[in-house]
């Protein structure tokens, strides 16, 4: 057994990557891990890393403004028990940049909470009768014992927990000054209604068929007021800053920008016949001439009072306006209508248009009607092929090639036919000519598809919305003084109904100095609420207000990292929170985060068989014996139980229900935190999907593994001397270079392209030549140090727990995770020099030694300034030159 190295026994080492950027550490002896040769032991060595870093609080910052920031961040988890490979992923990600850029000198923010509001804790309550607090704030202990188990270097000190009081507080607050300024309003809008259980329910609890997922009866829409954030009056800004994300996704902005959806068109009154007028929207003024009928919602005001007049009507327009309000299924779904027997006066030709109800038609956007052009739009050509409506074309094809309808409508641009005076125009000349021509019905609108974000959820485990309504159901909000308003932990479940709006120690309010009574509002934010804030309150922990002065130090956030599943919402109420906080000072930037990545899905092999109904029943891989090839790839598989064949669907999404799921904790009680993450390092760059394999994990181990004896044997051969460069051969030179060359190659990966596979895979070709030199003498001796020491430095970030070891180990007594990144030396760079055979008439005359990238010129001039050559040149003249780069110049010459 080796001896932990001492600096006793290193008294003249020379330490060039070793820069202690922190002041002296006095404990650090005392965390030595004992260096085995052949004992890479993961679990000892991460064991005591972990407890030194957590003893030394190594990764508490505080602002420093002498120092660069540096702000990364992943997505916060759900606490829904464990830890799954694709948090693992995130979360190794941005602990190898956090790593990489506090050893490029920076002020390093790196902290972590959980995200503790939400329906799952609910769900479980109600099948385990234990309150949703309970059952969180035990899978949060569960899970932060398995984030240090990864060795992430996180601030704890700053760890916020969405559901606590002390968090919630502060976006009920920042809700009622929202409320006072006018961006916060209250408006009926629709929900699930399960009428047996007596309550609303979420998306997620109505089944396919439409039904409770636990009553199992028919769920109902019904209309109730709830409140919003108006995002809208932010819709403008939010787009046009997108321009100017250089660092997020390109695919993340074409996402929020369609999910805005900003469009510009004409709004049209078309008269009524018999008095009024309808406003239509457009975006395609062009077809005016075009238009056979006009379509309105269910809901809209002439077709409400349509059906007064008539009850038939009224019933089938009831019947219209059911179904689902996602833009999906209306497009897909069939297109109905209903003749409202009313017409509007076009407004060019003076015909008699129809007005119809129509079930794509939504009341919420534009104003609810839309002049329908079937020749044009697909969802008026469905319809008008449905009823037998008329059809006319009126945008020729640019091209000149004629449009067929038949199979459906041209919804190119083009220039007008069949359109009177319009005829030849193309969209914005015939915009502009409608609107000079008719100022007084026509006007240029914008509009946006991005609707007011609706906050309110009827669920209890959600932070309480502090809203109180008087008697007469008008609303106040609450007094600052009385907040937070608390939602209650202890709770027992009747059904699935929220606790608090049956529990009326919770809902009735009077007020102590006027006694008058009032109802609280029951329902509770959409947890979308709490992740869009917590980024910046991490940066003001403790504080008592939202924020204070220490979050423009850290803000925006340089590198947030999750997956790409939040493009938009997530990412959308984020970038608008923060504005809501720049507006009332909390902030100053724009933005929260300048560089945005989404990692890719971790995935992996499925094994299943379909059974009597066509569905598919998944096996788990423990249940199944694979084939595989030579890479590794699983080609068959047969389930152990009846050694039959079973289907192999090869890369699927890592997931509970498809039984493929491979969990971290096993993984790093087999191999070691390290391995694991060198494993999800190295497999694939950060944002394509990740093939889990247990071959290419082993491999991984393998690595450091070899890494730890080649270190330790490196040591083994006892003290070494100062690094001499001139004392270094020709091959000790080739090692210096390809070590430089791979320092800069693993800088640029770590840095701007985050390309952590190939980083790893160029440390890996370096240590195989490592592992080739004998290093004989002292000078090599001492560059295999340097090079050990750089090695360890590079793989720090990736693998924190076995370079703390080994860093040790090589002597340092400064900390590895504070030490400078290696930096390169160019002069390393050049080759070694080669030796050039040098020739008069195919005569050897000279062998010269010349730097490896010397050119012909170079070499020719050496070799005429050579004695021994320009003895053979004298009185003669040089006929010509024949080159053999890197090897020989031979001068053929003749008298002069
Ligand atoms: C006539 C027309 C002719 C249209 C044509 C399109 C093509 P964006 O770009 O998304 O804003 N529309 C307007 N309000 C609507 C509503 N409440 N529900 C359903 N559809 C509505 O889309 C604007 C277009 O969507 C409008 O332009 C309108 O149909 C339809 F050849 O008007 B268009």
């Amino acid at each position: 057994m080796l001896q932990p190295a001492s600096k006793a026994a290193y008294p003249h080492r020379l330490c060039s990557f070793g820069r202690d950027m922190t002041s002296t550490n006095e404990s650090f002896g005392a965390a030595r891990t004992t260096v085995q040769p052949d004992g890479y032991d993961p679990r000892s060595i991460e064991r005591a890393a972990q407890e030194f870093w957590q003893q030394q609080r190594s990764y508490e910052v505080v602002e420093d403004p002498s120092k660069p920031k540096y702000y990364a961040l992943c997505m916060l988890p759900y606490p829904s028990g464990a830890l799954h490979m694709g948090h693992v992923r995130n979360y190794t990600i941005g602990d190898v940049v956090s790593r990489y850029q506090r050893m490029l000198g920076k002020n390093v923010l790196q902290p972590m909470g959980f995200d503790a509001f939400g329906l799952p804790a609910e769900n479980a309550a109600i099948k385990n009768q234990t309150p949703p607090a309970q059952w969180t704030y035990a899978n949060i202990d569960y899970m932060r014992s398995q984030l240090r188990a990864l060795g992430l270097g996180y601030d704890w000190s700053r760890e916020l927990i969405t559901c606590k009081p002390d968090y919630y507080r502060f976006e009920q607050e920042l809700f009622i000054k929202l409320y006072e300024m006018g961006l916060v309003y209250r408006k009926n809008s629709v929900v699930n209604w399960d009428p047996v259980e007596q309550t609303v329910l979420a998306n997620e609890q109505v089944s396919q068929d439409g039904r409770g997922w636990r009553s199992g009866a028919l769920v109902e829409k019904r209309e109730i007021p709830q409140w919003f954030f108006k995002i809208t009056d932010y819709a403008q800004e939010l787009l046009d800053e997108l321009d100017n994300l250089s660092g997020w996704p390109e695919s993340v902005k074409t996402m929020q920008r369609n999910w805005i959806g900003r469009s510009e068109g004409l709004e049209i009154d078309f008269a009524i016949n018999g008095g009024g007028a309808l406003t239509v929207y457009t975006t395609r003024p062009d077809t005016l001439c075009g238009v056979s009928f006009i379509s309105v919602a269910a809901e809209h005001p002439l077709a409400r009072a349509a059906a007064e007049r008539d009850p038939v009507l009224k019933a089938e327009l009831a019947e219209l306006g059911k179904g689902g309000v996602a833009q999906a299924d209306i497009d897909k779904g069939e297109k109905r209508g209903i003749a409202l027997g009313i017409h509007a006066t076009h407004p060019l030709t003076g015909a008699a248009v129809p007005i119809w109800a129509a079930n794509f038609v939504l009341m919420g956007y534009g104003t609810g009607a839309v002049m329908a052009v079937p020749a044009h739009d697909q969802r008026d050509w469905e319809m008008a092929r449905k009823y037998g409506l008329p059809m006319l074309q009126v945008i020729a094809a640019s091209d000149g090639v004629a449009v067929d309808l038949a199979s459906g409508a041209y919804l190119e641009y083009g220039k007008c036919i069949n359109s009177g005076e319009l005829d030849g125009m193309d969209l914005r000349s015939a915009m502009a000519h409608l609107l000079a021509r008719f100022p007084e019905r026509m006007r240029k609108r914008v509009n946006f598809r991005l609707r007011d974000w609706g906050v309110s959820r009827q669920r209890y485990w959600g932070c309480p919305i502090p809203i109180l309504y008087r008697s007469d159901g008008s609303a106040v909000p609450v007094p600052l003084a009385q907040l937070p308003v608390l939602l209650p932990e202890n709770v027992a479940f009747q059904g699935v109904k929220s606790p608090i709006k049956t529990d009326p120690s919770f809902y009735e309010y009077t007020d102590p100095q006027t006694g008058e009574r009032f109802t609280r509002e029951t329902d509770t934010f959409d947890t979308f609420v709490e992740s869009s804030w917590y980024y910046a309150r991490y940066c003001s922990p403790g504080a008592a207000t939202m924020l204070d002065a220490r979050a423009d130090y850290w803000l925006p956030i340089d590198l947030y990292i999750g997956g790409i599943e939040h493009a938009v919402m997530h990412l959308l109420y984020f970038r608008f929170w923060h504005k809501l906080m720049q507006r009332v000072g909390l902030v100053s930037s724009k933005e929260p985060a300048t560089r945005l990545l989404c990692q890719g899905m971790v995935v992996a092999d499925t094994y299943f068989r379909l059974d009597q109904a066509g569905k598919k029943d998944y096996f788990s891989p423990a249940e199944v014996t694979i084939t595989r090839d030579a890479k590794g790839r699983a080609m068959q598989a047969t389930l152990n139980r009846d050694g039959l064949p079973v289907t192999l669907v090869p890369i699927e999404k890592m997931s509970k229900s498809t039984l493929n799921g491979v969990d971290p904790q096993t993984m790093i009680d087999r191999y070691g935190a390290d391995t694991v993450r060198l494993f999800s390092m190295f497999a694939a760059p950060p944002d394509q999907s990740l093939e889990w394999s247990e071959a290419g994990v082993e491999g991984m181990h393998r690595f450091l593994k070899r890494v730890w004896r080649m270190v330790t044997e490196h040591v083994a051969t006892g003290p070494v001397g100062s690094l001499d460069l001139q004392a270094l051969d020709a091959n000790a030179r080739e090692i210096r270079r390809q070590l430089h060359e791979t320092i800069g190659r693993v800088q640029r990966d770590f840095g701007d392209r985050l390309n952590f596979n190939t980083a790893i895979a160029a440390i890996m070709e370096f240590t195989n030549v490592l592992a080739k030199f004998s290093a004989a003498d002292a000078s090599a001796r001492a560059l295999r140090q340097q090079a050990w020491e750089a090695v360890i430095l590079m793989l720090q970030p990736i693998t924190p727990h076995i370079s703390h070891a080994l860093w040790q180990a090589l002597g340092q007594q400064s900390l590895v995770l504070d030490a400078a990144f290696p930096q390169v030396d160019s002069s390393a760079l050049g080759r070694a020099e080669i030796p050039v055979v040098v020739q008069v008439n195919g005569k050897l005359r000279a062998q010269l030694l010349v730097p490896a990238e010397a050119d012909q010129m170079f070499i020719d001039a050496l070799a005429r300034a050579d004695a021994n050559v320009a003895k053979f040149l004298d009185g003669m003249r040089t006929v010509k030159a024949i080159y053999v780069p890197g090897k020989l110049l031979n001068l053929v010459v003749a008298p002069l």
